[in-house]
């Protein structure tokens, strides 16, 4: 039985949640009370108990059952994660199995996460991902207890978000994808769903529209609003630089806040994201100041802009945060007290080969194994950027040569669960050699998942 003393609705919705991974592989009926008996699972809100944070919990179980407490219901949604990592790992074969015992150990736990923004990025525009494998990526960060994820909802290969005011961007622009297959789009239900999905597990959807540059699908749908007097055709290959909106046009800042009134208007989250990055077309004038007409644009519409780090070139508002990749102005953003995202692309990039023999993936960043994405610390990371100028890390998982959930997960994993652990504990508490060993030991999980993954050779199997 869960036992949920409250009659909070997000705490109710932890509690079914809990409830649903625990029915299938045990039979058990787990049934959800306000009162409680022996060997029951209460769940416990508990405003006074600041120490844990917006989103820390304390578990404790023994003989008499399990109790999560937290301030808020994040904090129970992660203790209740904790608690399927306790139970055997056939608690996550969704079949009812003869487990020996469906035994945790007891123990007794507080934690609360080093960061809040443990993300993960997803580029659905070089690949398109339908809303099913999404959710599946979701599942997977919720069980690491990552907070967010943001899509890369556009680039040169396709558009894929529905936006009322501008149909062509998806009739036109969204109809192809690297290597020439079909591409797609999310309508705006399909996007309400992800969105909810997510929010079901603490996670918040960040939307970015790539831009001024990575902009050839938005320009196939409107060529007006490019530069040059040739209609874009429709781009299936992988470089980068070399498109551009007009930034001298109006018609093109007419554009922007038709997009960024729509997306934000279907986004809960607090955030925009801009893009901004790989721009080789436009004087360093031009770039700072489209950068600058967006932010006033993103603020109009109530949300705080994020952009990759070339936006500190531009600026900034400090309540813009900018996204690190490889440290050539993530430092001028700082400077100006924005705050930043850590995606440092030599250590976090998924999208990177694990060995030269990896045979999906990049290497123009580097080629690196688990060790190199678990042991580094944000807060040394680059001279001039302390802990309290950075809000996070986020993976980002570029999808030139990924097309399917499948292979996200073969580049993900074990890389993202080594990212999470940066993001949530603290540097003093994580050592690579008990981080390997950790690791070997959820492989079983990921197979009655149907969770692809890399065997990397240093993680200590056993
Ligand atoms: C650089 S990182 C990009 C992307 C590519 C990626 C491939 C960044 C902000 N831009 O356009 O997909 O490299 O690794």
């Amino acid at each position: 039985m869960i036992v949920v003393e409250t009659t909070d609705t997000l705490v109710r919705a932890v509690a079914e949640q809990l409830a649903m991974q625990l029915r299938p592989a045990t039979g058990f009926r787990v049934a959800i009370a306000t009162a409680g008996g022996a060997s029951s699972i209460t769940l416990r809100l508990d405003a006074t108990r600041t120490a844990l944070g917006e989103e820390g919990y304390e578990l404790t179980t023994g003989a008499d059952g399990a109790t999560i407490v937290a301030m808020r219901p994040a904090g129970l949604f992660y203790g209740t994660q904790t608690l399927r990592q306790l139970l055997p790992t056939q608690i996550e074969s969704q079949m009812e199995n003869d487990s020996p015992a469906w035994l945790a150990p007891a123990v007794s736990i507080t934690d609360r996460p080093r960061f809040a923004w443990r993300g993960a990025m997803l580029d659905v525009a070089r690949h398109f991902f339908t809303v099913k494998e999404v959710k599946q990526y979701i599942d997977f960060l919720a069980m690491y207890k990552m907070n967010v994820l943001h899509l890369h909802l556009s680039d040169d290969q396709g558009w894929r978000i529905q936006i009322d005011s501008r149909p062509a961007l998806t009739s036109v622009g969204s109809l192809t994808q690297v290597g020439g297959g079909p591409g797609g789009f999310y309508t705006k239900a399909d996007y309400a769903d992800i969105v909810r999905y997510a929010a079901q597990r603490f996670i918040t959807i960040v939307p970015e529209i790539d831009m001024p540059g990575h902009t050839n699908a938005a320009l196939t749908a409107y060529p007006s609003l490019s530069c040059s007097s040739r209609a874009p055709a429709p781009f299936t290959d992988t470089e980068v630089g070399w498109s551009t909106f007009c930034v001298d046009n109006e018609e093109t800042y007419a554009l922007v806040d038709d997009i960024v009134r729509e997306i934000s208007a279907m986004t809960p989250g607090p955030y925009f994201h801009m893009g901004g990055d790989e721009v080789m077309k436009l004087t360093h004038e031009q770039y700072a100041h489209f950068v600058e007409r967006v932010q006033t644009i993103v603020q109009k519409y109530d949300k705080r802009m994020v952009g990759w780090e070339e936006i500190g070139k531009a600026k900034l508002l400090p309540t813009t945060i900018a996204q690190q990749w490889k440290s050539d102005s993530a430092v001028a953003a700082v400077q100006q007290g924005s705050k930043l995202i850590m995606s440092p692309s030599n250590r976090i990039y998924l999208d990177m080969k694990f060995a030269p023999s990896t045979e999906l993936g990049l290497t123009w960043a580097v080629v690196a194994d688990v060790h190199n994405a678990y042991d580094w610390d944000p807060a040394t990371y680059m001279k001039g950027v302390s802990e309290s100028s950075i809000v996070g890390v986020e993976a980002p998982m570029w999808s030139e040569t990924v097309r399917n959930i499948g292979a996200v997960f073969y580049l993900a994993v074990p890389r993202l669960p080594a990212i999470a652990e940066v993001g949530w504990t603290p540097q003093a508490s994580r050592r690579w050699e008990d981080f390997r060993v950790r690791a070997a030991a959820h492989a079983p999980r990921w197979n009655h998942l149907g969770v692809n993954f890399y065997r990397s050779p240093q993680i200590a199997w056993p």
